[in-house]
């Protein structure tokens, strides 16, 4: 009957493409908000460091082959290991700041394609295990050209850090982003999604984050943590 006991810190998710600042950025975020006093847990997927992670990991490193289907529940399974913790932490009033969440789980996986470039496992199929899953109230999307993120370096020597497999990436990003922002039903529910153009200076960007993450975590949050596509 309080309606201010029903408060809490909003769930912030970062993704975007590989060599796309979004490790960086979302460190520096998670600095400044704890630099300003604001509770801070910052949350990684893959989450390496679980039996479950363990597994993802190895497999990323090509030290192990896995079957597509089985490594894609793996990422899944790794969400909803962690999901109780996440909407407890969200419910005592700590912020959560997490680099990468469901949205890598379909873009990566539904990328995949075969020696003849048809896709290995539907884009609904790779949805479905993360339907359920505490909703993030903002999605900062960084996208970046793969012209931009080729002048970075280039990408590294893991698993989908190929040219042609980060191109089919973005467009399921952008599939994505397009549902997050239209399509009420499957699409954004209670989640807001903002594309940043990733591309540009690491000040210009951070600055951007800062101006969306800020009065949000200021204001917190009202009602329970939703669930992700339901
Ligand atoms: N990745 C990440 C997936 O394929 N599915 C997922 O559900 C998640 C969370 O793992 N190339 C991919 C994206 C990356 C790789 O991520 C490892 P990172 O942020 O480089 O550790």
């Amino acid at each position: 009957s309080n309606p201010t006991s029903s408060r809490r810190a909003p769930f912030i998710v970062i993704e975007g493409l590989d060599r796309s600042g979004k490790t960086t950025q979302t460190s520096k975020l998670a600095q400044r908000l704890e630099g300003s006093g604001v509770d801070t847990k910052l949350v990684k997927f893959p989450d390496r460091t679980t039996p479950i992670g363990k597994m993802i990991d190895s497999y990323l490193r090509s030290a192990s082959d896995l079957d597509d289907h089985a490594v894609h529940l793996l990422f899944s399974a790794n969400r909803w290991e962690l999901a109780p913790t996440i909407e407890r932490l969200l419910t005592a009033g700590t912020t959560v700041i997490c680099d990468r969440y469901a949205f890598s789980g379909i873009a990566f996986s539904a990328s995949k394609v075969d020696a003849e470039g048809a896709p290995l496992l539907p884009f609904e199929w790779c949805r479905s295990p993360d339907v359920g899953l505490p909703a993030p109230d903002l999605v900062l999307f960084f996208d970046i050209t793969p012209e931009k993120a080729k002048e970075r370096g280039g990408y590294g020597e893991e698993r989908y850090e190929k040219e042609e497999m980060q191109l089919r990436v973005r467009k399921a990003f952008h599939r994505i982003a397009e549902e997050m922002g239209e399509d009420e039903k499957v699409g954004r529910g209670a989640t807001r999604w903002v594309t940043v153009d990733a591309g540009r200076g690491m000040d210009e960007v951070e600055r951007d984050v800062w101006t969306l993450v800020e009065p949000l975590v200021r204001g917190g949050v009202t009602g329970p943590v939703a669930k992700l596509w339901t």
